[in-house]
């Protein structure tokens, strides 16, 4: 906590004054705290002239002593604050020894070396490496570690650090150690230590030059069984960064350990990661199809780290993107491979539209690479993340896959072992594609989304095509310059045939027109084919067009969005009347039409037709709108769900029967797919109550053999008021009692349902003894399903919603700063609403800011409140 946060500058940034070449650490883990013993080879650094004291961070501990060259310093030999420790006027090369006390046992910010129920871990990205021990906490000081650890061998078997285990043996009175050495320098936030009483799961892989890795997954005994799809998705990801970049891994071992209480996914860290059992886990039993997708693609992407992120590294915090951004990328690129490649791509551009757009377009809207922030933390967002993806992808595409392939290549050659810039990445990819990227820079240094609008004039057998771009201001942001925007179009005749092959067109200025001639009947336009580019593209299409579209574009997600414009046309009309209190907008005939079309030809893909049959979501039609109407919404979308399952239920009944589990459960794209389908029939068959559906629904439940398949049981049951939904719920709970992540969902589906008294049961729940206030996973699931999940009960009218998270966030500050700030974020966009919602919101707000809060969530609530005004 602190009255006054300090803003950082990218502006400001300065090299360190000193450097360390070594890092010795000797953990001497106790029951009631841990003692920690640093040794670092320092020297002065030759391009620094702030010679006269160095700075090594430090927070939450307990000071002990600081040496040089064996001495102990004297008090007046150096200054003490609440999160630094400086030291005056240091020699040019000497050996710094501090000394300190932490106490893992308390630490609940899960930030520094903590407690996950029988492990004792650590996280130090960005900067929880200074509540382990004071150093200079900053990417650019790059050190050898060798780290000792000693503990009780009873309570802590298994004790891990990064690198190679080069010691190990006992000591006295049941106590044991272990040493590991990491031969490669790497910054302090990819220090890890773990020890515990764990079990493990052992493979190996060997690489193309004849390394032979050693692969360990550990985690708490009993879940061993969970954790076989993880290893294998590790395999896969290895021998796809070889076959695709040539990158092998540089280690003898790759060892991951899976904790309960973790505040994100998953951690890089050199050679040892610490996951998140929830990207850790899948078993078909427990986890569903999106959860194998979703454990596979974080287990690729923290290994395709050890490049990306480790071996070159950032300078400054505020390059994040460019080990984040090109990671994404690449796991994207994975992820495509792996089968699907048109819905895995439709799911990447749902996430931009649906999460990242709105980030552009509120409070907290930032560039890929921004200029300040208070707490680090709050900037690992979906723009550095999603977005810096979608920059690298459009380099990517302007040079051509193999082009791009060298060009990553040359970076990570050039800059090995060194701490870089994005600057730096765009100059080696400038170097070896022999692209000109000038202009195309802005895209990392400009917030918000721009808007790209299609108007088209036919004459004459001609087709004049026009681009033209606007970015609306975003805050301190209030001019901008035009973007170097790839837009890939094609050309369709009157019978879905291709007249003209994709092409990409680059709009670098305000506007441009394009023809095309030959035609003898006006050609549809497919736009932004793949999403070229992240924009939002404002192009009135007839509905005939995109009824076309929607029947013939080759491009999967051209013809995905085709039928969601269609679908947005009769929902941003329908939400516009009800919000003016005018009579419910009916669907046209042509979008009935449109869908029995897709009916009697569906893609050979059944995610493809899934996707393609589901609504636009909340969020996507909230995007439509200036001011949000959760319930104008709400209504809308049930009752076009409900014209359509009334149309349709027939084929609804007939796609349930035929995508019906034929035999045992496996994860691949066929079986996923026909999952999807049956899924969403249910899903539509339970928006009209058509008949039988209960017990369908519970049957399936009963018969299944797998996560999936049950989850869309309790989905299609979850908002009924009929005792089988209650029988199946508490069947659930008492079946899953003993795996707490299985359990976080039985908290999810309850928090999402749509009843009057949801805000009740949440509270109710928050008082279970099946939550834990300490556990993020249980927080995500309970507050987040609600909060992100649940919008009616969110917003319901009498302001009990904003009021019950405003109150959890108060009491979760205390505790979880990063989860608090993070569930902050979700009432920070309160302009984005009609008056009743942003001023329940904003009411919600003021009371966070009239409170004493942690940086983290100050920074959001002031964001939120428009006090900052540093948000670029
Ligand atoms: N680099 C970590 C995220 C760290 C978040 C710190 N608050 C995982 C990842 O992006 O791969
Ligand atoms: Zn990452």
């Amino acid at each position: 906590m602190s009255g006054n946060p300090q803003r950082k500058y990218r502006a400001d940034y300065a090299v360190p004054a000193y450097l360390i070449d070594t890092a010795d650490l000797d953990f001497d883990i106790r029951d009631d705290h841990t003692a920690v013993r640093a040794v670092y080879g320092v020297r002065r650094n030759p391009e620094s002239a702030d010679t006269q004291q160095w700075r090594l961070d430090g927070r939450d501990m307990r000071f002990v002593s600081v040496a040089i060259d064996d001495r102990e310093l004297s008090e007046n030999e150096y200054r003490l604050t609440d999160d630094a420790l400086v030291v005056d006027n240091p020699p040019e090369r000497f050996t710094l020894t501090v000394e300190n006390v932490i106490d893992p046992e308390h630490n609940l910010s899960l930030e520094g070396f903590y407690r996950s129920g029988d492990i004792l871990c650590s996280q130090c990205e960005a900067n929880g490496f200074s509540r382990i021990t004071y150093f200079p906490d900053r990417p650019d000081v790059m050190a050898r570690y060798t780290t000792r650890i000693s503990a009780d061998a009873k309570t802590f078997p298994v004790l891990l650090a990064n690198g190679n285990c080069v010691d190990s043996g006992e000591l006295d009175g049941g106590r044991h150690y272990a040493v590991f050495e990491d031969p490669f320098a790497k910054p302090c936030y990819l220090f890890a230590i773990v020890a515990g009483d764990l079990g493990v799961i052992q493979d190996s892989y060997t690489t193309t030059s004849g390394r032979e890795v050693d692969l360990r997954l550990y985690t708490e005994h009993g879940n061993e069984d969970q954790c076989h799809h993880a290893m294998a998705s590790l395999k896969q990801a290895m021998a796809w960064d070889e076959d695709t970049y040539g990158l092998e891994y540089d280690l003898d071992s790759y060892v991951t350990v899976a904790v309960g209480s973790f505040n994100m996914g998953a951690m890089e860290n050199k050679g040892l990661n610490v996951f998140n059992t929830a990207c850790i886990f899948a078993r078909a039993d427990t986890a569903t199809d999106s959860d194998f997708a979703l454990v596979r693609d974080v287990v690729a992407h923290e290994y395709f780290h050890n490049y990306t992120g480790n071996r070159v590294t950032c300078r400054d915090w505020f390059q994040l993107s460019l080990k984040e951004g090109l990671t994404v990328y690449r796991e994207h690129q994975f992820a495509i491979d792996q089968g699907s490649p048109g819905v895995t791509r439709i799911r990447q551009v749902r996430t931009m539209r649906e999460i990242q757009f709105p980030e552009d377009g509120g409070p907290r809207a930032h560039p890929v690479r921004p200029e300040s922030y208070v707490e680090m933390n709050n900037f690992y967002t979906i723009t550095v993340y999603e977005k810096g993806a979608e920059v690298i992808r459009m380099i990517a595409q302007m040079a051509g896959r193999e082009a791009f392939l060298a060009a990553v290549r040359h970076y990570l050659d050039k800059h090995d072992g060194q701490a870089v810039t994005i600057e730096d990445f765009v100059v080696a990819m400038e170097e070896s594609t022999g692209l000109d990227l000038e202009q195309f820079r802005r895209w990392y240094a400009q917030a918000g989304t721009p808007r790209v609008r299609v108007e088209t004039a036919f004459d004459n057998g001609e087709l004049a095509l026009t681009l033209s771009q606007h970015t609306p201001a975003t805050p301190g942001q209030n001019e901008k310059a035009e973007f170097d925007i790839p837009v890939e179009i094609a050309l369709f005749d009157a019978n879905g045939a291709p007249v003209r092959e994709p092409e990409v067109l680059r709009l670098n200025t305000a506007e441009k027109t394009w023809t095309f001639d030959g035609f003898d009947a006006e050609p549809t336009v497919s736009a932004l084919r793949g999403f070229t580019a992240p924009v939002r593209l404002e192009y009135d299409q007839s509905d005939a067009a995109l009824a076309r579209l929607m029947a013939h574009d080759s491009d999967p997600v051209c013809r995905w969005d085709a039928a969601q414009a269609l679908y947005l046309k009769t929902l941003v009309a329908d939400v516009g009347a009800r919000c003016d209190g005018q009579a419910p907008v009916k669907a046209p005939d042509l979008l009935f039409d449109a869908i029995e079309t897709l009916l009697d030809n569906p893609p050979a893909d059944r995610e493809l037709l899934a996707e393609m049959l589901t609504l636009p979501s909340e969020a996507m039609i909230g995007e439509q709108f200036e001011a949000i109407d959760v319930f104008a919404i709400d209504a809308a979308r049930s009752a076009l769900k409900q014209a359509i399952a009334t149309r349709f239920a027939v084929r609804f009944e007939a796609l349930a029967g035929e995508h019906a589990a034929q035999g045992a459960y496996v994860f691949n794209v066929a079986e996923a797919g026909r999952r999807r389908v049956l899924a969403l029939a249910l899903d539509y068959l339970a928006a009209i109550d058509a008949p039988g559906i209960v017990e369908r629904a519970a049957a399936l439940y009963d018969a299944a053999d797998n996560m999936t398949d049950r989850m869309a049981a309790l989905e299609a049951l979850r908002d009924r008021s009929d005792p089988a939904r209650d029988r199946v719920l508490d069947d659930f709970a008492a079946t899953w009692a003993d795996y707490p992540l299985v359990m976080d969902k039985w908290l999810r589906l309850q928090a999402m349902t749509r009843r009057d008294d949801s805000i009740e049961r949440v509270r109710e729940l928050l008082a279970d003894s099946r939550f834990d206030f300490t556990n993020p996973n249980r927080i995500r699931a309970l507050l987040g399903g609600f909060a992100r999940g649940n919008r009616p009960g969110f917003h319901r009218t009498d302001g009990a919603g904003y009021a019950l998270i405003a109150d959890e966030i108060l009491r979760l500050d205390a505790l979880n700063p990063q989860l608090a700030a993070a569930l902050a974020g979700i009432l920070a966009p309160w302009r984005r609403h009609v008056a009743a919602q942003a001023n329940g919101m904003y009411a919600a707000l003021e009371r966070l800011g009239a409170a004493e809060l942690s940086d983290n969530t100050r920074e959001i609530v002031d964001a939120g409140l428009e006090r900052s005004g540093e948000a670029a």
